[in-house]
């Protein structure tokens, strides 16, 4: 999700600053901040360890530096305080999803839904487009119009508000769906 900033590069030091905004907009507390913060940080690695279990324990889907050398770049560039480009982020991602879609999508939902679990600040399960606008916002996504525009298309039954399954699924296809009219892609990649 880091391409949405709309930045060239992003560093941990990057990740590191938008948990310190999320935590700041939301007075986030433990366990909720440290759960978002370990997403955003080493969510990377948290990808890379569970590929190279797999890998070690001859389980199909392992990443390995021989099937998956970008991926393990980043992770290295990463932890080394370098900044990535979306190129290199965009390409290590084509690799990890060639590789292992599923490990990615599990990883995936679990953090888009732990950022859906900090937007629903009164936990009945649902958002409204303002919760995701302030949410957005956190992630360096200003543009209010267009969010609004992304929330009234996954909002297809025109209840105002979207469920946690609903939100995360979005996601996901945004991620790796080929739907160019999906809700968020018709909206996040209309330049
Ligand atoms: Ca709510």
């Amino acid at each position: 999700m880091n391409n949405i900033k709309g930045n060239a590069r992003m560093s941990k030091a990057d990740f590191e600053e938008i948990a310190d905004i999320f935590k700041r907009e939301y007075e986030l507390q433990d366990p909720q901040y440290s759960v978002l913060k370990k997403w955003l940080c080493e969510g990377w690695d948290i990808l890379v360890k569970e590929g190279q279990d797999l890998a070690n324990s001859g389980k199909n889907g392992g990443l390995t530096p021989d099937n998956a050398a970008l991926v393990f770049e980043v992770s290295e560039m990463l932890n080394r305080g370098e900044a990535i480009t979306e190129d290199q982020y965009a390409n290590a991602f084509e690799q990890l999803v060639e590789v292992n879609k599923d490990l990615f999508q599990k990883d995936f939902e679990m953090m888009v839904g732990s950022f859906f679990d900090i937007y629903d600040t009164d936990h009945d399960g649902k958002i409204n487009a303002d919760d995701m606008i302030r949410g957005l916002r956190c992630l360096g996504v200003q543009q209010d119009e267009a969010v609004k525009m992304m929330f009234a298309n996954i909002d297809t039954e025109k209840r105002g508000e979207i469920s946690k399954p609903v939100y995360v699924g979005e996601w996901v296809e945004f991620m790796l769906g080929t739907r160019k009219d999906g809700a968020i892609a018709s909206v996040l990649c209309r330049q």
